[in-house]
């Protein structure tokens, strides 16, 4: 039986990964993200590499209705939906607390707790009148303690630690599974993002250091979904061998 999984952010990095991983697996796949061309792109990547069906769905998960429009629109072939893979995020820039950007704070807020609590209210339903299915939300080790500069995004990413741990008790009496992953460093367009297209400043994060990559955090993504029904992966966390914590990082 053919399973499904719905990934946001599908157009790079770590839930790119996750998307080739997965149909790799056989599953067949929603796609999502903002960037439309983007996400035709990695649809047809999916098609003819995997052989799989893939849905691409175009949104920005900061807004409430143009994910409940999208997700009203997934047609009923496509609604079984086994497994839901919170992952869209980002963090935007490193200034001290007290002199944070208020436009950055909010969109790693919306994206990162509103998103995901957006899409886990929209589709779990489905997964609990079906009493099946798995949610694996994208977390960080930036949600285990802050760093100089994080403030925010570490507390997004605490925030999203919580909500999976309220979830996975909301859900206890239910077969449906709820998983946290908790990378490192990831070399990913993560850190363009966080700074906002500084390239140079971007490539020094991942100096003296061999990071994770997208794959390294789709293969435990993987494994957690397929674990036998019995076994819940509740928590991972995933670090590169030279990295500690979120500020110990050992360089060479
Ligand atoms: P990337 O920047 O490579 O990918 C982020 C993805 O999220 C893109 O596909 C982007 O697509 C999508 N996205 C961002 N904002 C929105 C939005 N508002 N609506 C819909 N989609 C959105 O970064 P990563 O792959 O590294 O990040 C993925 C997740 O992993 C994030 O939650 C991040 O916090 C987390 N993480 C990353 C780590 C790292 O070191 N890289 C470590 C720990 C956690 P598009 O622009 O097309 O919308
Ligand atoms: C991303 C990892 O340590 O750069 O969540 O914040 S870190």
């Amino acid at each position: 039986m053919k399973k499904i999984a719905l990934i946001t952010g599908a157009t790079s990095g770590i839930g790119a990964a996750c998307a080739r991983k997965f149909a790799g697996a056989g599953y067949d796949l929603i796609i999502t993200a903002r960037r439309s061309e983007q996400l035709t792109m990695m649809a047809n990547e999916l098609t003819q590499g995997f052989g799989v069906q893939v849905l691409p769905c175009c949104f920005d998960v900061r807004d409430r209705e143009a994910v409940k429009r999208a997700v009203d629109s997934i047609p009923a072939s496509w609604r079984d939906i086994d497994v839901l893979i919170n992952n869209a995020g980002l963090a935007l820039g490193l200034e001290p607390e007290y002199a944070g950007d208020f436009t950055d704070w909010e969109t790693m807020i919306d994206t990162n707790v509103k998103g995901l609590l957006y899409m886990t209210r929209l589709i779990v339903p489905g997964m609990v009148e079906r009493m099946k299915g798995h949610v694996i939300n994208i977390g960080s080790v930036a949600g285990d303690a802050a760093y100089a500069g994080g403030a925010v995004y570490c507390a997004t990413k605490a925030a999203v630690k919580i909500l999976s741990d309220g979830l996975r008790i909301d859900l206890s009496h239910t077969p449906v599974r709820v998983t946290t992953l908790k990378p490192g460093l990831v070399e990913t367009n993560f850190s363009n993002v966080r700074f906002h297209g500084d390239t140079e400043r971007a490539a020094k994060v991942y100096q003296g250091i061999q990071p994770l990559s997208g794959d390294d955090i789709a293969d435990v993504a993987l494994y957690a979904a397929s674990a036998p029904a019995h076994v819940q992966i509740a928590e991972v966390l995933i670090l590169a061998t030279h990295q500690a914590s979120g500020s110990v990082i050992c360089r060479s």
